[in-house]
């Protein structure tokens, strides 16, 4: 855990948040600031700063984070379709450096992103 990580301290129960899913290795909840009617956090509880730092020994772990991402949007009911995005840093737009995964759906999303 990193104490100055935002995403740490929801995994540690220190922030509120309104959770999702709740597994060994992965949480998800609900964004504070929506983007469309399902907007979903997915990360994994151990403390990893982007996608650009997952390493050969996290391949079971990212199976558990898209398993779990495949779970929240069906439980959303999203058959139309849903967007997965991660940012990775500054001019992408990544605010908290702690990996997770959008997922974001419940309406018609336009392409190419912003
Ligand atoms: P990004 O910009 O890709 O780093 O996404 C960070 C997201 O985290 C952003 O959509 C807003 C969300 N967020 C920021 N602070 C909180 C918080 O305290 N609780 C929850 N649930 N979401 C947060």
């Amino acid at each position: 855990m990193s104490n100055d990580c935002l995403f740490c301290r929801i995994v540690a129960k220190e922030v509120d948040a309104d959770i999702v899913h709740d597994s060994s290795e992965v949480l998800a909840f609900r964004d504070i600031n929506p983007a469309a009617p399902t907007h979903v956090l997915v990360i994994p509880k151990r403390h990893i700063a982007s996608a650009n730092e997952l390493s050969d020994a996290d391949g079971h772990l990212l199976v558990d984070l898209f398993q779990t991402m495949a779970s929240v949007s069906a439980t959303a009911g999203l058959e139309g379709g849903h967007r997965i995005v991660t940012n990775v840093g500054h001019d992408a737009g990544q605010s908290v450096h702690h990996l997770h995964f959008h997922v974001v759906g419940g309406r018609s999303l336009g392409w190419p992103p912003g």
